[in-house]
Order: C-alpha cells, then structure tokens, then sequence
C-alpha cells in the first residue's frame, strides 16, 4: 500500500464547531419566518450547503418563498453568520486539530479542507490556520456533499490520487462523498450514524494517524 499523501479535512464540525454559529443565524431566520427550529433540527443541517439548508428548514415549517426571497434570507442569514465569524479566534479551534496537522506535516504528507462553505477560507484565517492548507476546495465550483467534487478538487491541487487520500468528515453527507472519491474515510462523531465511514473517532482529540494509516492494511487481513 503506498502510503496516504493527502489528508483533507471538512471544517464545521472537524477543524471547528461553527455549527452553534449557523445555528444561531439560522434560528434568527426561522424566527422571523415563524418556523419552529431547534438543535435536534440544526443536526440534519450538518455540511448541507446554505440554499440547501434554507430549502430544508422552509420545508420542515412547510412554507413556499419564491426565488427571490429564498436568495434574500440566504443572504441575510450570511451577514449574520459573518457577523459571528468576525469574532472567532485561534482558540476555537477544536481541540488536537493543531496537533494531528503538525503530525501530518512531519509526516510529509499534505493537507487540504473540502467543506460545504463559502466561508472556509475567511473562517481559516480566522482561526489561524490558513497557512497549514495547500488548498480550500470552492463549493461553488462543485456540486455539494453527497457528491465527491470538492474531495476530488482537493486530491486534483494535490496532484495526489484518491486511493492515497483520507477525508475527515463529521457529516453522514461528507462521509458518502469521500467515499464516492474512493478515498478512505474517517469519521468523526458516532459510530451508529456515521456508518459508511472506514474508521469512526469520537472527536479530532482522540484520532489515531497510525490506526488510520495502517488501515487498509488491516482490512487487507482479514478475509471479508
Ligand atoms: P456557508 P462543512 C457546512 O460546513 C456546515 O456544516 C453547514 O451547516 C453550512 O450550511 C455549510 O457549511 C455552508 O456554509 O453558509 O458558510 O457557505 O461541515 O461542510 O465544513
Ligand atoms: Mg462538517
């Protein structure tokens, strides 16, 4: 097995927990719309793009906007979510993020961020680590998660085929998309709803690069 060259990480919910900052905004819009949105709901919202989420939460209040509107609390909620962004700093950073990139650099492998958001590289630069990406995939060059496109736009930059790259996903959709690069996918979350991934860690904390890099050998070894 040639060994993986390209790590690529999703963001909310694996670099950062941003998903309390969309929530917040998308609650002021839900609001405003009289649409009953809670946590619970914000969870399906997990690396959905905006429009896409917009669309969910108007359907879950089973309301009908046209285009136009739907563009405009789009739009709205984003200058809410900057308004939050502005005020993220290095220490929102989830924690061992800091420490699996420098295990990935002295490993000379490389890392790039494949995420559902527009914002990516304002919200790396916010949290300092712009600098340790040799590329932030464009979503609106690529179709969103379940599709492979910004996973496959990552391994692409890279110049680095996708059988030697691990995606990071805390989202059932990004996981489905790493998969359908042919890339091995490591999920960060639960085990039970992250299913489709090839190795499930509770959070970024507790990942082990070793057991990750050894494990398709592992599965090589055994007989299913
Ligand atoms: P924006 P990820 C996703 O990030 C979030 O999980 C999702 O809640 C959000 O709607 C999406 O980014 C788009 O974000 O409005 O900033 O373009 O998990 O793919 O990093
Ligand atoms: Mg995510």
């Amino acid at each position: 097995m040639s060994p993986a060259a390209l790590a690529i990480f999703d963001l909310d919910g694996v670099l950062a927990d941003t998903a309390h900052l969309h929530f917040r905004a998308w609650k002021t819009i839900a609001d405003e719309l009289g649409i009953y949105f809670d946590e619970a709901f914000n969870q399906q919202l997990k690396g959905v793009e905006r429009i896409g989420s917009l669309r969910a939460i108007l359907a879950h209040g089973e309301l009908e906007l046209t285009e136009l509107e739907v563009a405009a609390f789009a739009e709205r909620k984003n200058a809410l979510y900057l308004d939050a962004v502005a005020h993220l700093t290095p220490n929102d950073l989830l924690p061992g993020v800091l420490a699996i990139l420098e295990n990935i650099k002295n490993r000379g492998m490389q890392a790039a961020v494949a995420s559902a958001s527009r914002n990516a590289p304002l919200v790396l630069d916010r949290l300092g680590i712009a600098d340790r990406f040799i590329f932030v995939a464009d979503p609106a060059l690529s179709r969103p998660k379940p599709a492979p496109d910004l996973f496959l736009a990552c391994a692409d930059a890279a110049n680095t085929p996708p059988s030697q790259c691990i995606g990071f996903e805390d989202a059932v959709v990004g996981i489905t998309a790493i998969k359908e690069a042919g890339m091995r996918a490591i999920g960060i979350g639960d085990r039970k709803i992250l299913k489709e991934a090839d190795i499930v860690f509770s959070s970024v904390a507790a990942v082990n690069l070793e057991e990750v890099l050894k494990y398709r050998k592992i599965l090589d070894g055994f007989s299913t």
